[in-house]
């Protein structure tokens, strides 16, 4: 790291000024947690305390909002009952839109820069496994990255044994025993998967078929970041479910199952903010 010159192109020097631009905009200097929203869990922050400021994403260095809808685009920092801030992200960058793999783990290089040490990745996705519906949240234990890519470039040789944290898996479950977990596998989409690739991915072990987290998870390791992993099972995966897919019905499931996975989200995470302090 003492080698890098840092450039205003640098990744980490851009994330350093976006958590500056919230430092500023929020009156916040440090966010002990961060949370990044995906489909399904738009409104679950809303049960995490008092926003004390909510900032456009295109204001702050490195982010652009999203383009896909039901992503919120904007970034807002909550103040918890016990006092904690909590950096909520509301607008993911996805590999597919095309602009690069420091796009997409911007957002969690501004969560290490601002100070967090935990990092909840949340996600719509696709199930696989035996008995799960859509509708329900679940941990996600481990991944498969099928994107080809990395958010990481040089000898950055980064451990990822206990990615997805034990430790925050079983404080999840401590709060909800019936959270089942399952091995999320990204692909790097926008199109959904043929029913043969899905049988694909079920061969090597996937459960959860996703297009975000798992870049987004290494590059939180990376950057010492302890990482919880929650999907929102929106659809079954295609050849799974009856019919094809489409992006209203898992927007619509997402809707309906927002009323369960707001009290859980807070739950969980000042259930974090006790265990940290
Ligand atoms: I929401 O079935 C959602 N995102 N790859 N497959 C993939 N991504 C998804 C899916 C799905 N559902």
């Amino acid at each position: 790291m003492t080698y890098t010159s840092h450039s205003s192109q640098d990744p980490f020097d851009l994330a350093r000024r976006a958590a500056d631009a919230i430092a500023d905009a929020s009156g916040v200097a440090r966010h002990q947690i961060a949370i990044t929203l995906g489909s399904g869990w738009k409104t679950a922050a809303d049960h995490l305390g008092e926003t004390i400021a909510e900032i456009p994403a295109h204001e702050i260095p490195g982010f652009r909002a999203s383009k896909v809808v039901g992503h919120s685009g904007t970034i807002r920092s909550v103040r918890m009952t016990d006092g904690a801030h909590a950096l909520v992200i509301g607008a993911r960058n996805h590999y597919y839109e095309g602009h690069g793999t420091d796009a997409v783990v911007h957002g969690v290089r501004t969560a290490a820069a601002a100070g967090a040490s935990v990092m909840v990745l949340t996600n719509g996705a696709g199930g696989l496994k035996h008995g799960w519906t859509a509708g329900v949240p679940v941990l996600i234990s481990d991944h498969i990255n099928l994107t080809a890519v990395s958010p990481l470039t040089g000898a950055t040789f980064v451990d990822l044994t206990d990615l997805y944290s034990q430790r925050l898996r079983d404080l999840a479950r401590e709060i909800d025993p019936s959270l089942d977990e399952g091995v999320y596998a990204q692909l790097p989409g926008p199109h959904y998967e043929t029913p043969a690739e899905v049988r694909m991915v079920k061969a090597l072990g996937g459960d959860i078929i996703g297009m975000s987290t798992a870049l987004e998870a290494i590059a939180a390791r990376h950057a010492g970041l302890e990482v919880l992993g929650l999907s929102l099972i929106t659809n079954l995966a295609a050849g799974i479910q009856d019919g094809p897919l489409s992006h209203e019905e898992v927007l619509e499931s997402g809707n309906d199952a927002e009323a369960r996975l707001g009290p859980l989200l807070a739950r969980v995470v000042r259930r974090i903010g006790e265990i940290r302090s």
